[in-house]
């Protein structure tokens, strides 16, 4: 029999309703609440221009980009359309999200930096047929559409512009940018009418796929991931038992997470707002500006990633601005060292001068599990620094090791293996991709995380080693073998392997390319090489997003280590690259 292990945690009752529903609801008993919260609590905050969003105005705001989105005429969408979502954090994001929801649209989130030819595959795959964009996104939105051959009239039918101005939100106007003119606005779709209530949803629509985030998951290019209603209901309904009590009133949350990625998505911009706490929203990290809005906004939880508190363990921020409001730093996406760690706690904990408890957490997910299947629990930040922590409730899990030929067995007590996953947040499968999905989720169940984890004997989890071939550069997903195909069609490039290698100094992996040169004889002087290298990172980096480019560099190789069958033996470049950067 497997040897399966479940929660420390009690299981929680999920809902069978839908996002907005379960978010959104004002009973009739008490309708001066909105899903379980006074109305007028405040729900979202531009940390910029302090123009903030009640719970009473984003539901508004909501209802009345659902109405818009069905009889604008331009735009007329229908009950499962999926909608692209193209920009930074803003306070446009949740509304955009929420009303596409209360529409009942499907809603595909992309990184906000992709090239047109990033979007693009998003574009197509997720079979989007309208978008929002911020103006930021607009130039690279209108050159998605030419290499799609959209003509221009068609384009602008599609595109809705999340605009800088949130006059909208009683904030402050802005100049629109000139490419930005003419199009229409989210301000636009607010004005023409209200939906009186949210598309109905029954019990079965509750297993109606809403969001559709990019993971490449155990290997290839970025697939579609099917997040239904349950997923994100049950995942909010499991991560509340365990991650820091947040309280209506007295507690706040920085958002700096992009909320394209699951991560910010479910945490950031749902997570919160079930307690009735304020989100702060800043478009991308800045040391200054993050610990200006600490001090600001009294900030008592941030979530980040790694490379956040390689910043706090350093920058001259966080003893200018006064940060003793802090009560957590909440890790995820990347492994964090337990070093780190103590130097962080240690400084925050001195600046706040020993008045209150500040710890830092650490959470583990995938896009693939909507996404948080582990926390460590607050008590549990010291003793237990490094693990990723418990198992949540209503989530199974195994550890598999290879059994000799014998397909996959248990691994021993405390023993490394792959971790399993059993539960209601296990996404629907991978869209129109039913291979995809079949190799990654077993008949009964359990998806495969690619993730090679440890259990102690108290049942806290570490992640030790990824079996996948995914890289992680800050959070992000580097898919290789997105980079190995675009760096094949370089002219000079015979056959090419991409993996990452980890910098301490940054607390992230950097994708490093192993890369045969067509003619070797071309590249047989150090110079030649070298003069080769850069020429490939240039070349890289003008083709593909910030995440994606060659940091951890690109080597010259003869010949690419294979397996018989073809398969690039990345264990066996990554420790070659461990020799080559020690030396
Ligand atoms: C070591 O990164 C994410 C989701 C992260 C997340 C979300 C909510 C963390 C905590 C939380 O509460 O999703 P993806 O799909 O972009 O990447 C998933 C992969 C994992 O398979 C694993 O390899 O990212 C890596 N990963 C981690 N690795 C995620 N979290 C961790 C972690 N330590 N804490």
């Amino acid at each position: 029999a497997p040897r399966l292990y479940t929660s420390p945690v009690p299981s929680q009752p999920i809902p069978a309703s839908s996002i907005f529903t379960h978010l959104f609801a004002s009973p009739p008993h008490d309708p001066n609440t909105i899903g379980g919260f006074p109305a007028s609590t405040p729900a979202f905050v531009d940390a910029e221009s302090r123009t903030v969003l009640t719970r009473a105005q984003t539901k508004h705001f909501a209802l009345c980009l659902a109405y818009g989105l069905k009889h604008h005429l331009d735009v007329n969408a229908k009950r499962g359309d999926v909608v692209l979502v193209f920009s930074q954090n803003s306070l446009s994001w949740p509304v955009a999200l929420f009303g596409s929801v209360a529409a009942g649209l499907r809603c595909t989130l992309a990184n906000s930096a992709y090239t047109p030819k990033e979007l693009a595959f998003q574009y197509s795959d997720s079979g989007a047929r309208l978008l929002f964009t911020s103006e930021e996104g607009l130039a690279t939105v209108l050159a998605m559409f030419k290499l799609l051959g959209v003509d221009a009239a068609e384009a602008r039918r599609r595109i809705v512009v999340l605009e800088a101005a949130l006059e909208w939100a009683g904030g402050p106007s802005m100049p629109r940018t000139a490419l930005g003119r003419g199009l229409k606005t989210l301000a636009d779709l607010l004005s023409l009418g209200k939906v009186q209530e949210e598309e109905r949803f029954d019990g079965r629509d509750t297993h109606e796929t809403v969001y559709l985030c990019y993971s490449s998951g155990t290997t290839g290019k970025p697939k579609g991931v099917e997040t239904t209603h349950q997923n994100v209901i049950a995942v909010l309904e499991i991560v509340k038992t365990t991650f820091p009590k947040l309280s209506v009133g007295t507690d706040s949350v920085l958002g700096i997470l992009p909320f394209y990625h699951i991560y910010g998505a479910v945490k950031l911009v749902h997570f919160p707002w079930t307690s009735g706490t304020p989100v702060v929203i800043q478009p991308r990290f800045d040391p200054e500006k993050f610990c200006a809005a600490i001090e600001r906004y009294k900030i008592t939880h941030a979530l980040i990633v790694p490379p956040v508190l390689v910043v706090m363990a350093r920058h001259p921020a966080v003893d200018k601005y006064d940060i003793s409001s802090l009560k957590s730093l909440f890790s995820g996406a990347a492994p964090l060292g337990a070093a780190l760690v103590k130097q962080v706690t240690e400084r925050v904990q001195r600046r706040k001068g020993g008045k209150g408890e500040f710890t830092i957490l650490q959470g583990y997910g995938l896009t693939e599990t909507s996404p948080t299947t582990h926390l460590l629990p607050v008590p549990d930040a010291i003793r237990k620094v490094g693990s990723i922590g418990v198992l949540l409730p209503n989530l199974q899990a195994r550890l598999l090791v290879d059994g000799d030929g014998n397909g996959d067995v248990e691994a021993k007590e405390g023993e490394p293996g792959e971790l399993w996953i059993r539960g209601p947040t296990i996404m629907k499968g991978y869209l129109n991709n039913p291979a995809a999905t079949k190799d990654s989720i077993t008949p009964d169940g359990w998806f495969k995380t690619g993730d090679i984890a440890v259990r102690d004997n108290e049942g806290y989890y570490y992640i030790v080693d990824r079996r996948k071939e995914l890289i992680k550069y800050k959070g992000f997903q580097v898919p290789p073998a997105e980079l190995e195909s675009l760096l094949l069609t370089h002219p000079d490039i015979a056959d090419v392997a991409v993996i990452g290698v980890y910098s301490a100094k940054e607390a992230t992996e950097l994708p490093r390319a192993y890369v045969v040169h067509a003619h070797p004889e071309q590249v047989k002087t150090e110079a030649a090489k070298a003069a080769f290298q850069q020429a490939v990172r240039k070349w890289t980096k003008e083709r593909v997003a910030r995440h994606k480019q060659l940091r951890g560099g690109v080597v010259v190789i003869d010949v690419i280590p294979k397996s018989a069958a073809g398969k690039i033996l990345r264990r066996e470049l990554r420790e070659r690259a461990k020799t080559e950067l020690a030396g």
